[in-house]
């Protein structure tokens, strides 16, 4: 499997455990990780162990910049970056010991038009075989920093479906909106997302999974919906399977999300299986929500959950 990932809004994420955070107060934590973030680098972080090379596209600046790619080069995890005049971000999570998380992330950016262009001419560079293999999936991952239309998602996904190359899409917003009527292969929202981009709340599964399959072939894709402690759905025309979430302890949901999608995406195309792939991205996204900030199981640890984690096929 040939695959890449884009992270348009890179991030470090700074991590921070609390016996009992309170807004509005001093406090002072027990302990604290500095990870490299952002979806498409922790989705190529989590490829990576699964024993795929993945090229991390996306931008780099500042020394929160070069901390990113140092920290990439001692996982082994390749990048391609353009340089940007704006700083790399750093998102702050901050964890008590209730289970309680709270997130404080920085908007990103702005890129401007060149830094913008010489990624689009980087990637397309890849998709024209300029870079050395063709992709089989390219990953979109994460929201677009300031100085990035929403609709480049849509630009992206309409370049790679005419090369053959399955689009990954996993945002919000203006940029699901847009970038979901270029058809992409698989999204990957949450239910919030999925929620946020239907304009209402689900009352029942079954009103979820109908929504989700009209949507689903509305726009030809896959969705793999993630439920957080309540497991996760892979929703298509070819059927619909629910997987639990095992019971673990809770020291950091930074890249759950991420760690998932990389897992299923890797399995899925080992097995064509949508039940299998579920099964061993819950395993995976269990395993490292045991782990503080963005730390990353091992491999072996990548499937400690599988016996536990049953996949039942609804429609
Ligand atoms: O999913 C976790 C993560 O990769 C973290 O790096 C966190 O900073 C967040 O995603 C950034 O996501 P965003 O949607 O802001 O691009």
């Amino acid at each position: 499997m040939n695959i890449a990932t884009l992270t348009l809004n890179p991030a470090l994420d700074r991590s921070m455990l609390f016996e009992k955070f309170e807004a509005g107060a001093l406090n002072r934590a027990t302990s604290a990780v500095t990870t490299v973030g952002g979806k498409g680098i922790n989705v190529a972080r989590v490829l990576k162990i699964c024993g795929h090379d993945a090229v991390a596209y996306g931008f780099a600046g500042g020394d929160n910049g070069e901390m990113m790619k140092r920290m990439l080069d001692n996982e082994g995890v390749k990048y391609d970056f353009v340089e940007t005049a704006a700083q790399t971000r750093m998102n702050i999570k901050i964890v008590d010991k209730s289970g309680e998380a709270t997130e404080a992330s920085e908007s990103g950016g702005p890129m401007t038009q060149s830094e913008t262009d010489e990624l689009l001419k980087n990637i397309d560079d890849l998709f024209s075989g300029k870079k050395g293999a063709v992709p089989d999936y390219f990953v979109m991952s994460g929201s677009v920093p300031r100085g990035i239309d929403p609709s480049i998602y849509k630009t992206i996904t309409e370049n790679a479906k005419k090369k053959g190359i399955k689009i990954i899409l996993d945002c919000d917003r203006d940029a699901l909106k847009l970038g979901i009527t270029a058809c992409p292969f698989i999204i990957k929202p949450n239910k919030f997302e999925l929620e946020q981009y239907a304009g209402k709340k689900f009352e029942t599964e079954n009103e979820l999974i109908d929504y989700a399959l009209d949507l689903a072939a509305k726009f030809e894709l896959k969705i793999v919906l993630t439920l957080g402690e309540k497991g996760a759905m892979y929703i298509a025309s070819d059927g619909v399977w629910k997987v639990n979430a095992p019971k673990v302890e809770m020291r950091g949901f930074t890249g759950a999300g991420d760690s998932f999608l990389a897992a299923f995406v890797s399995t899925y195309d080992r097995t064509a299986d949508p039940a299998e792939a579920l099964r061993f991205a819950a395993s995976f996204s269990a395993a490292k929500v045991e782990l503080e900030g963005t730390l990353l199981p091992t491999k072996e640890d990548m499937t400690k959950y599988v016996g536990v984690i049953k996949a039942e096929k609804l429609r």
